[in-house]
C-alpha cells in the first residue's frame, strides 16, 4: 500500500469534493482508503457517505479496456485505435458529406464530474460539421436556464453559506447535495434562531425534517404554491418597491398579474395551510439575504418552466439578489450552461433548443422517422442515455436505427450495448479531469485532478481519443502543430499565444480544433504530464479577460494575459484545487446580461401561463393509474449509474418503492413485499417500503437503480423502463419523471 495520501475528488455529485486517497490493493490499483482533502477551497475536509465506496467505480463492474467493434451477430472483437479510429471517421466522414455533418448528433460531455470530454469533443464535432447536441441538463435545467437568460441575461445561484432565509424547491441537499458541506450547513442553518428553513416537497425527506418551514404541497402543484406566495407577497405589499424600482423593469404588470390572485383557493389546491404559505411569504420578504435552490422536484414536473419563473419573481419582488445572502452571479472558468436563450429549432419535430441543447424527450423522434434531416449518427460520450432517458426501449430502438453508434465510456453500459464502436476511456482516475461545476461566491475556485493511476489496458483519455479521431481522418494541421511546438520551446508561451491567435486569425477552423492542437502541443509541456489540462489554457485567458478585477483580488495581478499565465499554472500545479475569484459585494451586477442591466421582471410568455392556473390542476389522476411515480428520487445509495457495481450499497440494495401506509393497507401489500407498477409505457417488480414520509397516493423509486450487469444480473428498478417521452413540460420539453401516473399491484407470495 503507498502510504502517501494522494489529493483528487470525489465524482458523485456535482460537489466534487476533495479528498485525500491511499491507494493499494490488487496490482496496486485500488483506492483503499479515503478522507475529506482540508484543503480543499469548497469541500474543506467534508464528505458524504458515498465517496467511501470509489473503489467501486474504480475497479467496477463490467470496464471496457480496448476499442470493440459489433459483428453482425451482436457480439463484440477488440480492434486496435488506428483500425477503430479510422474505420468511425471513414463513416461519419461519409455520413457528412452525403447528409450534412448536421446528421450526426453529440450526446454527453460529463457526467457528475468530468468536463473536459466535451471540450475536447467540440474539435472532433467541428471537423465533421456536427450541429445538434444535448446532455442530461436538457431533462433537467434547460427551463430554469430560458428564465434565467429572460430575466438575468445569466445563470444565478443562491448564497447559502451566508442567508438567513434558505429556500428548497423539489430539492433534497441532504442526499442530493448542490451546495458545498450541504449537511454541515443544513444543521447549521436549522439550529440558528435567527436563520429560517423552508422546504417545499411532498415528503418529509430528511432536509424537511430540519425545516422551520415546511410547505407539503401535494405532487404537481408547486406552481399554485408559488403563485399564492406571490400573491402574499403583493397584496400584502411585502414587495421592496424602492429596490425594484431602482434594478428591475415589468415590475407594475407583473404585480398586477398577481394582485387578483385568489390565495386561499390556490393554497386549498396546493394542499399546504394558507397560514404556512404567509409565514413563508414574510419570511422571505423580510429576510436581509433568501438564498433560493429549485431542483428536480419541480424541474422535472408538471407546469416546470413556469414554477422556475414563479420561484424567481418570488425572491426578486423581495430584493433578493446582489446582496449578501441573496441570489449572485457567478465568476466562471467555463460556463456549463450556455446562454440560455432559444434560438434554434430541432430539425424533425421544431423543439425549441435552449443553451444549444436539443430537449433530451425529442431525441428519438428526431430519429425514428424517414425525415431527410434525422439524425443518422450519434457520438455518446460520457453518459448513458438508454438507461437515463425516458422510455428506454424507445432510446434503444432509435440508437438502432441508426447508421452508425459510437460510444465513448469506461464500461459497457447499457448504451455502450446498442453501439457499432465502443471506445474505452480512462476512468477519472486515470487521468487530468475536472468539472466546471464551480458556482462559489464570493470566491470561487477550480480542481484539475492529477491521477492516481495509469490507464488501465488501451484505455486512453478522451483528450487523446480526440486528437487521434481528428489525425485518423487527416485532418491535424500537422506543420502548424509542429511549428507551434518549436515557437513554444524556443520562445516561450507568449510567443506561442501570439501565433496561435495569429493562426486563428488566419483560419477558423484552427479555433474549433483549439482544444486538440493544444493537447498537442502545450500539453507535452506541462508539468507532471498534466496534458489534458491543455483546453484549460483558453479558458484562463478569456476569463482574464472579462474578470481581470475577481482574479486581482485572488491573488492574480498585473495585466490580463499576465493573469491568465499565473491563474493557468496555479491550476495546473494546485491539486487540491485553487480559488480562482474573488468577488466584492454588488459585483453580481456588473455581469448582468440584460441590455440595460436591470432585472426583466414580466416575461409574457409565462405570465399568459399564470393566468390558465385559474381553472385549476387538469385531473391526471386517471382511474386506470391512480398513483402518482416519483421515478428517481435520490437516495444514500444513488449515484446516478456511475457506480454500475450494486455492492456499494449498504442498504436498499434493490431499491425499495416508497409508499405510505395507508396505501399499503388499502393494496394489501406487507413491508418488504412485491408489487408490479404499471405506467402507460412499461412495467416493472419492486419490493415495498412501508414510509410514513409518503403522501398517500404518491409512491417513490430511487434514482440509478437496475443497470444491466454483464453478468446478466439487474439490481432494482430502471426507473426509465416505466416513463414516457411525451410526458414533458410545455416549454422545454423537459420530461415529468416526478409524475409518472402509475398503477400497482400486489403480487402474491
Ligand atoms: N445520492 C445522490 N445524490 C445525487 C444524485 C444521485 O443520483 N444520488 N444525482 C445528482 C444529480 S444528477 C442531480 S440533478 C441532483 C438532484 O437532486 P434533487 O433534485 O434534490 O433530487 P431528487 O431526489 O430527484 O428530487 C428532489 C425532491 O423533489 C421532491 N419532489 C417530488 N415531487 C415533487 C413535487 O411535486 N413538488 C416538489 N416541490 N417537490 C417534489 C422529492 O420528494 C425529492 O425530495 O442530485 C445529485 N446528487
Ligand atoms: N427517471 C429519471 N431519469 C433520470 C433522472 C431522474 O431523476 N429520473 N435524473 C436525470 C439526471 S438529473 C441526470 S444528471 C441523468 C444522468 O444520466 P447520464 O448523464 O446519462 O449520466 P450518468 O448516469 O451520470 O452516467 C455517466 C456515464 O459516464 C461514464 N463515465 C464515468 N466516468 C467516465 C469517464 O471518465 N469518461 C467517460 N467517457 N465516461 C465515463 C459512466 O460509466 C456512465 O456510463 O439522469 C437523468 N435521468
Ligand atoms: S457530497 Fe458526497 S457524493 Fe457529492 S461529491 Fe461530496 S462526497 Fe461525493
Ligand atoms: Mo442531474
Amino acid at each position: 500500500m503507498s502510504e502517501a495520501w494522494q489529493s483528487s475528488a470525489c465524482i458523485l455529485c456535482e460537489c466534487n469534493c476533495g479528498i485525500n486517497v491511499q491507494t493499494g490493493g490488487e496490482a496496486a490499483r485500488e483506492i483503499v482508503r479515503i478522507r475529506g482533502d482540508e484543503d480543499h477551497p469548497a469541500s474543506q475536509g467534508y464528505l458524504c457517505q458515498k465517496a467511501s465506496g470509489l473503489n467501486h467505480y474504480q475497479n467496477g463492474k463490467d470496464r471496457i479496456t480496448q476499442p470493440l467493434r459489433r459483428r453482425e451477430d451482436g457480439t463484440y472483437e477488440p480492434v486496435s485505435w488506428e483500425t477503430a479510429t479510422t474505420e468511425i471517421m471513414q463513416r461519419l466522414i461519409a455520413l457528412r458529406d452525403q447528409h450534412g455533418g448536421e446528421s450526426i448528433f453529440y450526446y454527453g460531455g460529463g457526467g457528475q464530474g468530468n468536463h473536459l470530454p466535451g471540450a475536447y469533443a467540440s474539435a472532433t464535432r467541428a471537423v465533421l460539421g456536427s450541429r445538434y447536441r444535448s446532455n442530461a441538463l436538457a431533462q433537467e435545467k434547460t427551463g430554469e436556464f430560458w428564465v434565467n437568460s429572460q430575466m438575468f441575461g445569466t445563470h444565478v445561484r443562491g448564497d447559502f453559506e451566508h442567508c438567513d432565509v434558505a429556500f428548497f424547491l423539489g430539492k433534497n441537499p441532504w442526499h442530493s447535495h448542490g451546495i458545498p458541506r450541504a449537511r454541515a450547513l443544513l444543521r447549521e442553518i436549522s439550529k440558528d434562531p435567527d436563520r429560517t428553513m423552508i422546504v417545499v416537497d411532498p415528503v418529509v425527506t430528511e432536509t424537511a425534517k430540519l425545516a422551520d418551514i415546511h410547505l407539503r404541497v401535494k405532487p404537481g402543484r408547486d406552481a399554485w404554491l408559488l403563485a399564492a406566495m406571490l400573491g402574499v407577497i403583493v397584496q400584502d405589499g411585502l414587495a421592496d418597491t424602492a429596490w425594484l424600482a431602482e434594478h428591475t423593469d415589468g415590475a407594475p404588470t407583473v404585480m398586477q398579474v398577481f394582485e387578483s390572485i385568489p390565495i386561499a383557493d390556490y393554497c386549498a389546491i396546493a394542499g399546504v395551510p394558507e397560514e404556512q404559505v404567509r409565514s413563508a411569504a414574510t419570511a422571505v420578504a423580510n429576510a436581509n439575504g433568501a438564498a433560493f435552490f429549485e431542483d428536480l422536484g419541480v424541474q422535472m414536473n408538471h407546469h416546470s418552466t413556469l414554477v422556475s419563473y414563479l420561484e424567481k419573481l418570488v425572491w426578486s419582488l423581495c430584493g433578493h439578489f446582489g446582496n449578501a445572502g441573496g441570489q449572485f452571479t457567478v465568476a466562471a472558468l467555463q460556463n456549463l450552461g450556455g446562454s440560455g436563450r432559444s434560438s434554434r429549432k430541432t430539425p424533425v419535430v421544431g423543439a425549441p433548443i435552449i443553451s444549444g441543447l436539443v430537449p433530451c424527450n425529442v431525441i428519438a423522434d428526431e430519429i425514428l422517422t424517414d425525415h431527410p434531416d434525422r439524425y443518422r449518427a450519434m457520438l455518446v460520450e460520457a453518459a448513458n442515455p438508454v438507461h437515463s432517458l425516458a422510455d428506454s426501449q424507445k432510446m434503444r430502438e432509435a440508437l438502432r436505427s441508426l447508421d452508425l453508434v459510437v460510444v465513448i465510456d469506461v464500461a459497457m453500459t447499457e448504451t455502450a450495448r446498442e453501439a457499432d464502436y465502443v471506445l474505452p476511456a480512462s476512468t477519472q482516475y486515470e487521468k487530468w479531469e475536472a468539472t466546471f461545476f464551480n458556482f462559489e461566491n464570493p470566491e470561487n475556485y477550480f480542481h484539475l485532478r492529477k491521477p492516481l493511476f495509469a490507464p488501465l489496458g488501451d484505455s486512453l483519455s478522451e483528450a487523446e481519443i480526440h486528437a487521434r479521431l481528428i489525425e485518423a481522418a487527416g485532418l491535424m494541421p500537422q506543420d502548424l502543430c509542429d511549428e507551434l511546438s518549436s515557437i513554444l520551446e524556443a520562445d516561450g508561451r507568449d510567443a506561442f499565444r501570439d501565433r496561435f491567435l495569429q493562426a486563428m486569425a488566419e483560419d477558423p477552423m484552427v479555433a474549433k480544433i483549439a482544444p486538440v492542437l493544444l493537447y498537442r502541443t502545450l500539453g507535452p509541456t506541462l508539468p507532471e504530464g498534466a496534458a489534458e489540462g491543455a483546453v484549460l489554457w483558453p479558458l484562463t485567458v478569456s476569463m482574464a479577460m472579462q474578470e481581470s478585477e475577481s482574479l486581482g483580488r485572488a491573488g492574480y495581478s498585473g495585466e490580463p494575459m499576465s493573469q491568465a499565465d499565473q491563474l493557468f499554472d496555479a491550476i495546473i500545479n494546485g491539486h487540491s484545487g485553487v480559488v480562482i475569484a474573488r468577488d466584492e459585494p454588488g459585483q453580481s451586477w456588473q455581469r448582468m446580461g440584460t441590455e440595460d442591466g436591470r432585472i426583466r421582471l414580466a416575461l409574457p410568455e409565462l405570465l399568459a401561463v399564470v393566468d390558465t392556473l385559474k381553472a385549476g390542476p387538469a385531473d391526471t389522476r386517471d382511474t386506470q393509474y391512480p398513483f402518482i411515480l416519483m421515478a428517481g428520487e435520490r437516495r444514500d445509495y444513488s449515484a446516478n449509474t456511475i457506480y454500475r457495481d450494486g455492492g456499494w450499497r449498504r442498504k436498499d440494495a434493490q431499491g425499495a418503492l416508497r409508499m405510505s401506509s395507508a396505501d399499503a393497507e388499502q393494496l394489501g401489500v406487507q413491508q418488504g413485499g412485491q408489487v408490479r407498477i404499471t405506467t402507460a409505457v412499461g412495467s416493472a417488480v419492486a419490493s415495498v417500503e412501508i414510509n410514513d414520509r409518503m403522501q398517500a397516493g404518491h409512491i417513490s423509486l430511487p434514482n440509478g437503480y437496475g443497470l444491466d450487469n454483464e453478468d446478466g444480473v439487474r439490481t432494482g428498478v430502471a426507473a426509465n423502463e416505466l416513463t414516457s417521452l411525451k410526458d414533458c413540460d410545455a416549454f422545454a420539453a423537459t420530461p415529468h419523471h416526478k409524475y409518472v401516473p402509475a398503477r400497482v399491484e400486489a403480487l402474491a407470495v
